[in-house]
């Protein structure tokens, strides 16, 4: 395979490590949060110039494709489920469902009422989290732009969070540390630690370094609807 995918897991979760309650988020929206999650999950890193665009020669023509490099979001079907129709496939990012019953996969009921747009399409769908790799491995584009995928974030539920984690190429998480409980009947697979212990082989990293990664300047602290909530960042040690 060309390139061998980093995998990145993101989530918010309480500090039992709810993440979620009957099927959808434990609390209620966060806007500055899920700007954060859109904003990050969108971002690509910054490349170099070189790579572009690219003119491939023949005999007698010359065809030029453009590259659009992207990010991916992979999700059970539960989460798939739980993002409300009119944000379904998540704009900007090559949506990956993973599911055992592709068949039973409602999208088709959201994506035809756009249909006609130019360039709707629905998600890609697999059967578990290593085939999505490999499918984003080989991801092409359509016509004459060749997609390039850069970033991978592996966006829940729980058990797609445990089959990631299984993974040699898990090296991130993104952590939204929610500072209070809530009912919760979902939780994140793996105890990371704050401050002291924590997960063997997981580091939690500053602020800078989070910083660096996501491309953006991040608050220490930030409350919205009097719940208090960090970004924070952690790395699988090598
Ligand atoms: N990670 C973090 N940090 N916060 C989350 O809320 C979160 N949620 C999921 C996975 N990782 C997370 C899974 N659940 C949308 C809805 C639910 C969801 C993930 C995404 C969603 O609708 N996202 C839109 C933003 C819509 C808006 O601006 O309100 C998107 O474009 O990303």
């Amino acid at each position: 395979n060309p390139r061998s995918l980093p995998l990145t897991l993101i989530l918010a979760a309480t500090p039992s490590l709810g993440i979620g309650q009957a099927g959808q988020l434990p609390w209620p929206s966060l806007k500055s949060e899920m700007g954060y999650f859109a904003r990050v999950t969108k971002r690509v890193p910054p490349n170099p110039a070189s790579a572009t665009a690219s003119a491939s020669t023949s005999t007698s023509t010359t065809t030029t494709t453009t590259r659009k490099r992207m990010n991916a979001v992979v999700m059970g079907r539960k989460t798939w489920d739980s993002i409300p129709e009119r944000f379904r496939p998540l704009k900007g990012r090559v949506n990956v469902v993973v599911t055992r019953n592709p068949e039973a996969l409602d999208w088709r009921a959201g994506a035809g009422k756009k249909e006609g747009g130019e360039g709707e399409e629905g998600p890609v769908v697999v059967s578990s989290v290593s085939a999505a790799l490999e499918r984003l491995q080989t991801s092409r584009g359509s016509g004459s732009v060749d997609l390039q995928v850069e970033r991978v974030f592996v966006i829940g539920g729980a058990s797609i969070y445990k089959a990631a984690l299984e993974l040699p190429q898990c090296e991130r998480v993104l952590l939204t540390d929610i500072k209070r409980e809530f009912e919760c009947d979902t939780f994140f697979p793996l105890e990371l630690g704050g401050e002291e212990g924590g997960q063997l082989g997981w580091k939690r990293r500053s602020k800078a370094e989070l910083e660096s990664w996501v491309g953006e300047d991040v608050d220490d602290a930030l409350e919205e609807k009097g719940v208090r909530f960090e970004f924070v960042m952690f790395e699988r040690e090598v």
